[in-house]
């Protein structure tokens, strides 16, 4: 009831960061663009195979003058992979520890992002090479304000151009241009790439990269999968510049969880060249994140943060103001941003401490420390923010609640049947 969400209005104001003059509004009316990067993780920026990039549009973004890039930013998922980071990212909650929201709690009340931007004019559409109904999107997306949904329907779904769930990237990139061009701007859009996914084998005509030698397939192959998506956001880059859209667009691009699991630790022992410890391993959870603003002087940004930190970032940049919002990201450009990133089981990453199955770490030197008491404090803040979210999850709470200024959607406004376009 009323009183349960009291407390959590009282927690989230004393919590609140507020927004980097310097950056503020410096993306205002600008058309949005998200891109879930399927399975990145940030360890493959800037890594070498035989001396050859496996990434290198991503890499040259991360020195790009007009691209934040987010080197310490963490995946927070759980079972609900690319739905729960979906989550993250457009409500700034916590996903389920377990089952998947986007499942489980689509008849919620949410604000979410897609919702926000209708009340400052914008038109919302997700594009996805699968099928609608995976992972409960076409119930999900109602809740969440979205007005269109391009699913496989809408894709060519040819023989060569699918792999494992739907399209590949390049061919779902190209075919989503002319329906991206229907858009009425300022669009707020979201594009879920699908080939970067486990098990990650290639067709032999996709790539001419080399695959990895450690003789564990899967980790082999994720360099060939990785650079053929590298490969497929650099042909999106520059459509979206034939396109006239890119000038006046923002975009988000995000690793939506690891690719490459604890099962692969022996492989990726060889790859980063050094042991897998459970400390490690919690390292290894980085996804990348790039935020292109054009005409904005941007920075490579070392804080660390979560994926439930983006939404106020780029709720910021377009000049809006979170701080209405019942929600537990921090600003990541914010000079007072929080950097203690909760994994979704409690444990937590930090730029001085680490904890991992409650053991507690220096970050720095990756050593055990001694003094189990020093984890306490964050581990204690990284519980509470998470019983939060989880209550507000659990018990519908945002129906309780409405943000000043903000206009409540009706999810039976919405259907995503296949028009013509
Ligand atoms: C399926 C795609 C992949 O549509 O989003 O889902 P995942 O297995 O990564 O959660
Ligand atoms: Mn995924």
């Amino acid at each position: 009831d009323s009183s349960d969400i009291t407390e959590i209005e009282n927690y989230r104001n004393a919590n609140y960061n507020e927004p980097n003059p310097k950056y503020f509004g410096k993306a205002k009316g600008m058309n949005v663009i998200y891109i879930s990067l399927e399975s990145l993780q940030s360890f493959i920026i800037d890594y070498k195979l035989d001396g050859q990039e496996v990434t290198p549009f991503l890499n040259s973004l991360t020195r790009d003058p007009n691209t934040f890039y987010f080197k310490n930013v963490f995946h927070q998922t759980s079972q609900g992979k690319t739905s729960d980071a979906e989550f993250l990212m457009e409500n700034s909650l916590y996903p389920m520890s377990q089952g998947a929201v986007f499942i489980n709690k689509a008849q919620n009340t949410f604000h979410a992002t897609p919702a926000i931007l209708k009340g400052y004019g914008y038109n919302s559409a997700v594009f996805h090479g699968n099928y609608k109904t995976f992972w409960n999107r076409n119930v999900m997306y109602k809740a969440l304000g979205y007005d269109r949904f391009f699913d496989a329907e809408y894709y060519t779904m040819k023989e060569e151009d699918t792999k494992n769930y739907g399209m590949k990237d390049k061919p779902f990139f190209k075919e989503s241009i002319p329906l991206l061009k229907t858009l009425k701007q300022p669009f707020y859009t979201k594009f879920i790439t699908l080939s970067n996914h486990f098990p990650f084998e290639m067709d032999e005509e996709d790539t001419d990269f080399p695959a990895g030698t450690t003789g564990n397939d899967v980790v082999d192959h994720y360099f060939q999968s990785a650079n053929y998506m590298d490969q497929a956001i650099e042909q999106f880059f520059n459509d979206l510049k034939a396109a006239g859209l890119y000038d006046n667009t923002m975009v988000v691009m995000y690793g939506d969880h690891y690719g490459i699991s604890e099962n692969h630790n022996a492989a990726m022992s060889q790859v980063v060249g050094e042991e897998i410890t459970p400390f490690k391993n919690a390292q290894l959870q980085r996804v990348p994140l790039f935020i292109h603003v054009p005409g904005v002087k941007a920075v490579q940004d070392d804080s660390f943060g979560g994926q439930i930190d983006v939404r106020p970032t780029m709720l910021h940049l377009l000049g809006i103001d979170t701080k209405d919002f019942l929600e537990f990201g921090s600003d990541l450009l914010s000079p007072q941003h929080h950097q203690v990133v909760s994994f979704r089981n409690g444990d937590f990453v930090s730029p001085k401490l680490t904890q991992v199955n409650e053991k507690c770490y220096d970050t720095t030197t990756g050593e055990l420390v001694e003094d189990g008491t020093m984890c306490a404090e964050n581990a204690e803040r990284v519980k509470t923010e998470l019983q939060m979210s989880d209550e507000i999850v659990l018990k519908d709470l945002l129906r309780f609640y409405t943000p000043n200024g903000y206009k409540p959607i009706n999810p039976n406004d919405y259907e995503y049947i296949k028009e013509d376009v």
